[in-house]
């Protein structure tokens, strides 16, 4: 994704507002009133410290392993985040949902504060929704389209989660840390396409003009973290480090609410991914019980809406419905 030359605000001490409470990370993280305010206003937040470096270390670990094995390859939970698969080099891997290949992800501190900052900002009710991880190798592949996570979910429901990127090195504007669009959250959602018009890739961006010349770029320790809202507009340019670039992601919500109103993403009607074939492959393979079994485990069926969002959005895998 090209990188337009604007003279960007990179968010620093005074515009992190955005301090924990919590300076000596392992702690339990308590977020302020007004950082609270300030995530509600602007729908980003970044947090110096989430966990440990001992943690870093261990989350970092387990993850580059995972890497190394393409987990979660077969089920289409391996995939690049931008391009089409099938690439001779994948331009940035993810993996989605980790913590089915190590439940320890979720045992950590850093998954405790991430879960107890997502409680203070949506409120008690609020569960795991999934994790994600992703690595930008040095200087290979694009950035990480503008875009709203909600391009990205279910147009027929209305999202209430949120968004814990907590980068396993420091990240910096050279190795591509995140970047927002303060303010956007209270916006509507934007119309998004697939990028370079393929519906093979598997990133959508912001098609409609949106203000970028306003953007904060967030650099942020290892172990820190940057928190964002469904509609918020964000993305990320290439990593042009030494280094590799490692995430975990971690979503937290409220049930999706059905919405009354028909609404058609048509940039996600038109994907025919190759992830998804293997998912849907999968899935019908008896996979469907396994991602059952997973959900139950993680408590992911707690309530009735939720049980119908994913039956839902489970026939919808196995193509039994739109
Ligand atoms: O890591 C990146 O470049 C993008 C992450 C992202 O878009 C997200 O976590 O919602």
């Amino acid at each position: 994704m090209q990188t337009p030359n604007l003279s960007l605000s990179v968010a620093g001490e005074s515009a992190l507002v955005a301090r924990a409470k919590q300076e000596s990370a392992g702690k339990t993280v308590e977020l302020t009133g007004e950082q609270i305010k300030f995530y509600e206003e602007q729908g980003y937040l970044c947090l110096n410290a989430l966990t440990s470096a001992e943690e870093v270390a261990e989350i970092k670990g387990l993850l580059e392993e995972m890497f190394a094995k393409k987990a979660g390859e077969k089920e289409g939970a391996f995939l690049d985040l931008v391009a089409a698969d099938g690439k001779a080099q994948m331009s940035s891997p993810q993996i989605f949902n980790p913590n089915n290949y190590s439940s320890r992800l979720h045992k950590t501190q850093c998954f405790q504060n991430a879960y107890r900052v997502a409680k203070q900002l949506l409120g008690e009710e609020v569960r795991f929704f999934f994790d994600l991880s992703i690595l930008k190798q040095p200087k290979i592949g694009a950035g990480t389209p503008w875009h709203q996570d909600e391009a990205y979910r279910d147009a027929n429901f209305e999202y209430r989660e949120l968004s814990i990127w907590v980068p396993l090195q420091d990240v910096t504007v050279e190795s591509g840390c995140l970047r927002y669009i303060p303010g956007s959250n209270k916006g509507a959602l934007k119309e998004h396409r697939s990028v370079n018009g393929d519906p093979k890739a598997h990133a959508v961006y912001v098609s409609e003009p949106f203000e970028e010349e306003k953007a904060v770029l967030c650099p942020m320790p290892a172990g820190g973290c940057v928190i964002h809202a469904p509609r918020t507009i964000h993305g990320s340019t290439r990593n042009e480090s030494a280094t590799p670039r490692l995430a975990y992601i971690m979503a937290f919500g409220l049930p999706p609410k059905p919405l009354k109103e028909k609404r058609v993403f048509s940039w996600a009607a038109e994907k025919q991914t190759a992830a998804a074939a293997r998912n849907r492959e999968w899935m019908r393979r008896g996979g469907a019980f396994v991602m059952l079994w997973r959900k139950l485990r993680r408590g992911e069926l707690w309530s009735w809406e939720l049980a119908t969002y994913n039956a839902k959005r489970l026939l919808q895998k196995v193509g039994v419905r739109r």
